[in-house]
């Protein structure tokens, strides 16, 4: 059901509906309180012992990710903005217009409210966990925008994206910008694109993929002098805390990031300063000094290797566009 917005326009006064348009919402992810603790469990009782990155996102560290991309060691984010905008016009040209135009993991949504012009949807569909995290974003793209269809949905897409019927039927542009995609094992990512290219209707996608490089820029990427990266990876403790109800300390914890070349892969772990134990309602894990708790892998592609997953994946025709250095790449697929 709709949460909100009816058909998506409102009749004023005036008989003007095109100019008084409102997001639609529909929420379709039931977060399960029960579920989230199994399988938090089974993660810290695995060895080694690990937890899913998408924990890391609560509101804290949502606003530290976004000052993590705002740091000078954090390349990914401005180089990827630097490219949209020296090829802007020319990917709009290859990937065309009038498509609707998914955003996965929209979050503010300002990614995709730089391609609105050059790439005119005929509807914008935002898509995050939780609508939530979308209404305000939407509803001010809205104002900016009166006239476009606009749908916000809170759908999780981690283990696959399936679309409902509310997307309609028309071709997709399939947005995917961050170089999220490197949180998936390749294996995922290869699953997760398939599922991408079926739900395209043929349309296409645009996706932003960090490059393989030195692993002196990449340690530094993932630990940088400040301890913002370190303060958003330390913040999962206390979710830990929250959502399983541990009692970790956040201070007997160090943040661990590296690249590991042969895996072509950021590692980030939490590492205990000291023996302990961290105990929940129905089990506990023991900690060595120094032992590890895995939060996440980002992995790093070169630009063949990429364009040989979006084919597998099913994508024909696959252009890449790059820096000046080639850290990162912009693939345009369809
Ligand atoms: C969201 N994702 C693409 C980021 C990355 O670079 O893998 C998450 C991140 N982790 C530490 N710094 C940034």
């Amino acid at each position: 059901m709709l949460a909100r917005g009816g058909p998506g326009a409102r009749r004023t006064d005036f008989g003007d509906t095109a100019s008084m348009r409102t997001p639609d919402f529909l929420q379709l992810h039931h977060e399960d309180a029960a579920a989230v603790r199994a399988e938090l469990a089974a993660g810290l009782l695995a060895t080694p012992a690990r937890v899913a990155p998408k924990f890391l996102y609560d509101a804290l560290g949502s606003r530290l990710f976004d000052a993590i991309t705002e740091l000078p060691e954090y390349y990914p984010t401005r180089t990827e903005r630097g490219i949209f905008e020296a090829y802007r016009a020319e990917i709009a040209g290859f990937l065309g217009t009038g498509r609707t135009l998914v955003d996965l993991g929209a979050g503010s949504c300002e990614k995709a409210a730089g391609w609105l012009a050059a790439l005119q949807p005929a509807r914008y569909v935002a898509v995050d966990i939780s609508v939530v995290y979308l209404r305000h974003a939407l509803e001010c793209l809205q104002r900016a925008h009166p006239a476009l269809p606009i749908l916000g949905l809170g759908l999780d897409f981690a283990a696959g994206l399936a679309l409902p019927e509310a997307v309609g039927p028309e071709p997709r542009l399939m947005f995917y910008p961050g170089s999220s995609i490197g949180n998936f094992t390749p294996d995922e990512a290869l699953a997760f694109l398939r599922s991408v290219q079926r739900e395209s209707h043929g349309g296409g996608l645009l996706i932003g993929v960090d490059f393989v490089k030195d692993k002196a820029t990449l340690d530094l990427a993932y630990d940088d002098p400040l301890g913002v990266t370190a303060a958003f990876n330390r913040n999962l403790l206390r979710r830990l805390n929250l959502l399983l109800g541990c009692e970790a300390r956040v201070e007997d914890f160090d943040h661990v990031a590296f690249y590991d070349t042969a895996r072509q892969r950021i590692e980030m772990h939490l590492q205990a300063r000291r023996a302990l134990t961290l105990a929940w309602p129905g089990g506990e894990r023991r900690l060595a000094a120094g032992e590890r708790i895995h939060t996440e892998n980002s992995y790093k592609y070169t630009e063949a290797g990429f364009a040989a997953l979006l084919r597998e994946a099913g994508f024909r025709d696959v252009r890449c566009f790059s820096d000046p250095q080639r850290w990162f790449g912009v693939f345009a697929a369809r």
